[in-house]
């Protein structure tokens, strides 16, 4: 297959830009070889700068659930961009998005809306510090909350593809406050609490984890989250950055009926524009400024383009179908991953909610992060080249998310797990 394009670009973008890249994992170093340059993307499907073509599951990390520039989606951004960028200042079409949230997602009364899912979990920590007057935060070994400092404790990502145990840059005084257990494991939080009584302002975590693959919660495991964190008076933050309006319209609070106390939200409700909210109950909210005194402010918060983007996602979103179809699509591959791996005698746990969904090469039941762990890092790297070079785009990494979309074809499942087939014969 030709690169010999994206090996100059990425040769030349070193010299300008850390790794070549704007975010860690898109470097390709953990796969070997050089990462592939975008020219464009249509459907389900990406071109990269040498002409090749792949269909694509990363779905720039998992907010094109409608696939690469769907034409409501893009009209919209025309039409507005054509009005203006930015105002710093309110915008109707910014309720009209808050609105949507409120309506859709169980726990958020009110939404306040920022540029990213980093910016929403720093935020919605800094609340629930403020609400509660406590300074500890819980979380969950292997959740990915973004590169906030106390949060890159024990992290998801592209901290778990490195195999960093945290980040460098980070004080020790600032995690000094991060306590962290592992998911699936009430009893462990259970303890964490009983050891630091009054002092935990949150526990947060992904609902079903997507940072160390896709690993879904264990059945009531959530309730008893809720049940815990209600008694001892600790805010229970969803992050559903990835999981909002993916497992289903109302994220994986509604799938799974469990209503934390307030939610991030990021990736899809942008409709690919960079965005983030956080929102919750009215009681909680009420503590941000200016109604409160807890300070969040942006310059590009509630972008005209970022929120017609996402309101025209969300609008298809909310059409009939939908989630039936894309768990029809996610189900055909997901079944089709099984037979080939064991048409090939080959050590694989499969995991899926919905249309995110992961192979992981390891023979234990991933339930936590030390299960994602065991999983063999230089088998999915050979994995991971045999579907690119058979035109299949999946993230550079054992323990990123693949994302189907709404537009993947039954055409394109199939081809999918014809070079899956054929990459896996070859392992
Ligand atoms: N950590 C992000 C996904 N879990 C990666 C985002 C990116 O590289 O674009």
């Amino acid at each position: 297959m030709e690169s010999s394009k994206s090996l100059a670009a990425w040769q030349k973008s070193q010299q300008f830009i850390p790794g070549g890249v704007n975010s860690p994992v898109r470097n390709f170093s953990k796969v070997g070889r050089h990462p592939r340059f975008i020219e464009r993307g249509e459907g389900s499907k990406i071109y990269d700068i040498d002409g090749n073509e792949y269909i694509d599951y990363v779905a720039s990390w998992g907010p094109l659930v409608l696939g690469h520039a769907y034409p409501s989606v893009i009209e919209a951004i025309r039409s507005t961009a054509v009005n203006g960028t930015s105002f710093g200042a309110p915008t109707p079409r910014e309720t009209e998005l808050a609105e949507t949230l409120v309506t859709a997602v169980p726990s958020i009364e009110q939404v306040r809306l920022v540029n990213s899912g980093t910016e929403a979990t720093m935020s919605a920590i800094r609340v629930a510090r403020g609400y509660t007057g406590r300074d500890k935060i819980l979380k969950i070994d292997g959740c990915y909350h973004g590169h906030v400092d106390y949060l890159l404790a024990k992290a998801g990502s592209g901290v778990a593809t490195f195999g960093l145990s945290d980040s460098g840059g980070v004080p020790e005084d600032f995690a000094r406050n991060t306590l962290t257990v592992p998911f699936n494991n009430p009893d462990a939080v259970r303890e964490a609490i009983e050891a630091n009584s009054d002092e935990i302002a949150c526990l947060i975590l992904e609902p079903i984890m997507g940072n160390m693959g896709i690993i879904p919660p264990r059945e009531g495991y959530l309730n008893q989250l809720r049940e815990i964190t209600e008694e001892h008076g600790i805010v229970l933050i969803f992050d559903e950055v990835i999981t909002g309006f993916r497992v289903a319209y109302g994220g994986a609070q509604s799938y799974y009926n469990v209503t934390p106390d307030m939610t991030c939200l990021g990736k899809i409700i942008g409709g690919g524009l960079p965005v983030g909210a956080y929102g919750g109950k009215r009681d909680i909210m009420r503590c941000v400024a200016p109604e409160g005194d807890v300070y969040q402010a942006g310059t590009l918060s509630g972008n005209p383009l970022a929120v017609t983007a996402g309101i025209a996602t969300l609008k298809r979103l909310a059409e009939p179908g939908v989630y039936e179809h894309l768990e029809n699509s996610a189900a055909a591959l997901a079944e089709g991953l099984a037979e080939a791996t064991q048409k090939h005698g080959i050590d694989a746990w499969h995991s899926r909610v919905g249309s995110m969904l992961m192979l992981y090469f390891t023979p234990e039941s991933v339930t936590d992060a030390d299960g994602a762990r065991t999983a063999d890092t230089e088998r999915f790297q050979h994995y991971f080249w045999g579907l690119i070079e058979r035109g299949v785009s999946v993230a550079p990494s054992q323990f990123e998310a693949g994302f189907v979309s709404l537009v993947h074809s039954e055409e394109d499942i199939n081809n999918t797990v014809q070079a899956a087939t054929q990459a896996l014969a070859n392992l």
